[in-house]
């Protein structure tokens, strides 16, 4: 039985409704948990909203609602993404919660006993816009690296000796050389952790919303000790729950904004706490939109709800996870989507799938035809769809390299065109027609597997070429991939499953 495994999105400010950037990662992590249940994997996959802090608080005050009232009403917007984008997440945390806070509490408490967590007074800079303390030597022009604005902060706060972990965490990245990915931002971090770490500021005295420090009710805990704590609290933190042990360390999946926050601060709390560290931490790249970097303030975001209206869903999980290498920087253009859509899906794939299922109806009495001997093109092509899975697993579980698992599958794709092309079944026919069936089959039996490996991508149309295929719901696992298609078997009549789009529908 392979690992369980946990993976989580980062759980989102309620400060505004969701945009394409939080749907990227919440699609990026439901592709990976789908393929790990079908690799056989039991799994865990969280998402959540992250509702505390002065960021919330004065949105909540703009929007003229109490702090409460105005997170459970954009909270809704980021649960709704879960039928829309059909993720398939077991679990929404939101840090207003119950069974959160009491977590937090007992974390607190534990790093106070530890003697991790002492009293002073922070004097320096903060971005309400990035929840972040910055150093004097990271303000450029007024203003911090993330070109967010500061303000001088002067109040009694309790501090985190995050200093004390300075080593720690230097050897614990040499000795886990997968514990960031990818490698270039490991370099990143470990860059910033020798450049020195000064003790961290872990609560707020100048506004209210947030979870009360114990004992001294002026200050509420900074809103990052509190949210990371979401990943435990879900599994029951501090109770040592079967999922606690089950599940227990995650694969973080996060942008590149908030690597130091999951890299740095998250791991030195855990070490304070002698609580495992997760798995891995995976920082994708960031999107602009039409060469533009994306903003509230440009009022160019991207609305994910009209985006998947107007081209679909599985179009729009394609292009997110296709269009940028994971891990990378990119670009978001409309132009492109279409052209994606037109081209990879409906002439590529959707071709491929439409143009030998109607040739069975029509030629081959609508039946999973019959296989006879087979040349050296058809076991080529057989073996190259049979290599897939192992060939892609490490890429989705271990290396983040989403964009090459679909990268394989359409070289399978391109090569299934080719075939189609070459053997020319139609010509058989007439010359051949035992040869038809077994090049029809062939076809097949690459159909059946790209469309068992891409239902983490594409949920709903690949679901519907292996429906065309008449491949029972209880076959369709990883462990049925090369479970021969049964020759005779009825195939409905096939439809388009990638209609082309064009422009003037838009
Ligand atoms: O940072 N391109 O929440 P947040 C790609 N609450 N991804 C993007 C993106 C873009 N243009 N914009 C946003 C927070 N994202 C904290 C997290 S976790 C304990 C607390 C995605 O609402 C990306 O995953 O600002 C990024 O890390 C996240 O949204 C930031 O979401």
């Amino acid at each position: 039985m392979p690992d369980p495994f946990y993976i989580t999105t980062p759980i989102y400010y309620v400060n505004d409704v969701p945009h394409i950037g939080s749907v990227y990662t919440n699609v990026a992590c439901d592709v990976m948990a789908r393929f790990a249940r079908l690799d056989g994997h039991e799994v865990k996959f969280l998402t959540g909203t992250d509702e505390h802090g002065q960021k919330v608080e004065k949105s909540a005050k703009d929007a003229g609602l109490s702090p409460q009232a105005f997170v459970d009403k954009i909270s809704e917007n980021f649960q709704s993404l879960i039928p829309l984008c059909k993720l398939s997440s077991d679990d929404f945390i939101r840090t207003t919660e119950e069974r959160h806070i009491k977590g937090v509490l007992y974390l607190w408490n534990t790093l106070v006993e530890k003697g991790y967590i002492y009293l002073d007074s922070y004097k320096g800079w903060y971005s309400v816009r990035d929840e972040a303390f910055y150093g004097e030597s990271e303000i450029k022009d007024g203003k911090a690296p993330t070109g967010a604005p500061v303000e001088w902060v002067e109040e009694p706060s309790y501090f985190f000796k995050l200093s004390a972990f300075q080593e720690k965490l230097l050897n614990y990245y040499e000795n886990h050389p997968d514990f960031i990915g990818p490698v270039s931002r490991r370099n990143e971090v470990i860059q910033f952790v020798k450049s020195g770490l000064t003790d961290l500021s872990v609560s707020r005295t100048s506004f209210t919303w947030g979870i009360e420090v114990p004992n001294d009710p002026k200050h509420v805990i900074y809103v990052w000790l509190d949210a990371l704590t979401n990943y435990l609290t879900a599994l029951g933190y501090p109770e040592k729950t079967e999922d606690f042990k089950k599940f227990w360390p995650a694969l973080h999946v996060v942008g590149k904004d908030i690597l130091r926050f999951h890299t740095v601060y998250w791991p030195a709390f855990l070490m304070a706490a002698d609580l495992p560290l997760p798995s891995r931490i995976f920082a994708h790249g960031f999107w602009t939109n039409e060469g533009q970097k994306m903003s509230k303030s440009l009022k160019n975001t991207i609305d994910p709800v009209a985006l998947i209206e107007t081209y679909g869903l599985d179009p729009v999980r394609y292009f997110l996870m296709r269009e940028i290498p994971f891990g990378q920087d990119g670009n978001f253009s409309k132009a492109h989507l279409v052209g994606r859509l037109n081209g990879d899906l409906a002439n590529d794939l959707g071709n491929l799938s439409q143009r030998v299922l109607s040739f069975i109806q029509k030629n081959a009495e609508g039946r999973i035809p019959s296989k006879g001997s087979l040349n050296q093109e058809d076991k080529d092509l057989m073996e190259m769809s049979s290599n897939l899975l192992s060939k892609i697993r490490p890429m989705i579980l271990k290396d983040q390299e989403l964009h090459r698992y679909i990268e394989e599958v359409w070289k399978v794709i391109a090569a299934s065109n080719r075939y189609v092309d070459h053997q020319a079944p139609w010509a058989l026919k007439k010359t051949d027609p035992e040869r038809m069936e077994t090049v029809l089959y062939v076809l097949c039996t690459a159909l059946q597997k790209i469309g068992i490996l891409l239902q983490p991508l594409l949920p709903d149309s690949s679901g519907k070429i292996l429906d065309q295929l008449a491949l029972p719901l209880d076959k369709r696992g990883f462990e049925d991939l090369e479970t021969p298609l049964q020759t005779g078997v009825l195939l409905p009549p096939p439809s388009v499953i990638f209609p082309k789009f064009k422009e003037e529908s838009v």
